[in-house]
């Protein structure tokens, strides 16, 4: 009786002590975190070890990967870690890191620590203030972070190329001791664009000014993770960008003010409220807001950058009227349809139906609650809630009775001389809005004889 006890008190004991352990060193490896931890949607964070003089060690590896831009799409992207962004690195302000860097790309590279005050030889640029890494090569950088905010890695060997297939990433020091108001979400976001001809997988990075794709961390919509917060708490979005453009970046519902850039954090009598903010190449962005609850679109603001793959060297046909065009020319394509008369919505409707080049995305992509959104590219949605049950998928916001926008019903109007058509099928009409039944496309609508109405 006496031996059993002891056994069982011995397995509670021994059971403790190594939770206990385990949870030491869980601790340990997540520097017992004084601050919250960024997420990079669709990225991962850094996982780091401590050397016996206390430095924080990072292992990077440089190398080809296969990066899917969004379901459909995979390009051959060059990556740190088999990741474009690469991991977030996150460390604190005082912190000694080492960082080894090894080199599986076909030719010489270099890590540039974007921001960062390090001892000049440290500071990555291949040619000027080091060697090239060359091939399976490991290099080490090692420095004392000296600052805190929003920094950037990215490569500094052949730039063009490697920067312009994917290597980039977020380096991100906390302060030391809280600056500002404590932050309840942390969020870190990308900028990039691409171009990717339809049809291939390898991104041209001799291309200077007309891409085509164009990423949040490297995914576009309907491809991009949304951001989730609660009702009223604080909440910081740290933008950063390596390429090309420069993208205005505007955020619905709120107003917020930009709290720091890569240069540092902006005194709060020099911050002014703002929906847009503008991040241009080489610039990281942190803005903080308090989270209003809804479905809040997130988007570049230039026309073309919440777009996916699109040609724009085609005429463009809106108000041509294109009545017997479709006939003739169905006699040579069969199936043929004249589009664009009304707008690009349709082709939106189109995508869904018609196959497009392989290995490409339909210019704008997804369905909300109301229907398809007719977006792609640089766009994400912040999810707010008053509660969270399930914090990675709010689903689409409950909007509280009478706050919808819609068509007027209390009174006779224009939509009471609508019949609604199928662009696909002009033989399925309906009185009512709805898709239709042999092919699925939203029924357009369109206004009745005049007669019927006649008194
Ligand atoms: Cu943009």
């Amino acid at each position: 009786m006496n031996k059993k006890f002891f056994k069982i008190l011995f397995f509670i004991l021994t059971a403790q002590f190594f939770s206990l352990g385990s949870f030491v060193f869980a601790e340990e490896s997540k520097g017992n975190l004084s601050y919250i931890p960024v997420v990079t949607p669709n990225g991962s964070t850094l996982s780091w070890t401590r050397d016996e003089d206390g430095a924080k060690v990072f292992r990077l590896t440089v190398e080809t990967c296969k990066h899917e831009i969004a379901p459909g799409m995979i390009i051959n992207a060059w990556c740190y870690n088999d990741q474009t962004p690469g991991p977030t690195i996150e460390a604190v302000e005082g912190d000694k890191v080492r960082i080894y860097v090894t080199n599986k790309l076909p030719e010489q590279t270099a890590v540039h620590w974007h921001g960062m005050f390090v001892p000049n030889g440290m500071d990555g640029v291949s040619g000027l203030t080091q060697k090239g890494i060359q091939p399976d090569q490991t290099f080490k950088y090692e420095f004392t972070l000296k600052q805190h905010g929003t920094f950037m890695y990215h490569s500094h060997g052949d730039e063009m190329v490697q920067i312009g297939l994917g290597t980039m990433g977020f380096f991100i020091i906390h302060p030391k001791n809280l600056i500002g108001s404590k932050i309840d979400r942390d969020y870190a976001i990308f900028l990039n664009e691409w171009f990717v001809e339809p049809g291939t997988a390898t991104p041209n990075p001799n291309i200077m000014t007309d891409f085509n794709i164009f990423t949040f961390n490297s995914r576009a919509f309907p491809g991009t993770e949304p951001l989730v917060a609660k009702t009223g708490e604080r909440v910081r979005i740290r933008f950063g960008n390596v390429g090309q453009e420069s993208h205005p970046i505007h955020l619905h519902g709120h107003s917020f003010k930009v709290v720091a850039t890569d240069g540092g954090d902006i005194p709060e009598t020099a911050q002014w409220p703002e929906t847009t903010v503008a991040v241009f190449p080489g610039q990281t962005r942190d803005i903080e807001f308090i989270a209003n609850a809804g479905d809040w679109a997130l988007h570049c603001h230039r026309r073309h950058h919440p777009m996916n793959a699109m040609g724009h060297n085609i005429a463009h046909v809106i108000g041509v009227n294109q009545d017997g065009i479709e006939q003739k020319v169905r006699k040579l394509v069969p199936g043929y349809m004249a589009m664009g008369e009304t707008g690009m919505d349709e082709m939106n409707e189109m995508a869904g139906h018609m196959k497009g080049p392989e290995n490409t995305l339909p210019m704008m992509g997804g369905d909300g609650p109301f229907g398809p959104v007719g977006m792609g590219g640089m766009f994400t949605i912040l999810k707010v809630r008053d509660t969270l049950p399930d914090p990675k998928n709010p689903g689409w916001y409950p909007n509280p009775p009478g706050t919808v926008a819609d068509v007027v019903t209390t009174e006779k109007t224009w939509s009471d001389n609508m019949v609604y058509i199928c662009p696909m099928h002009p033989e399925v009409t309906s009185d009512k809005l709805g898709k239709c039944p042999k092919c699925g496309m939203t029924l357009k609508s369109e206004v009745k004889e005049k007669e019927e109405h006649q008194h």
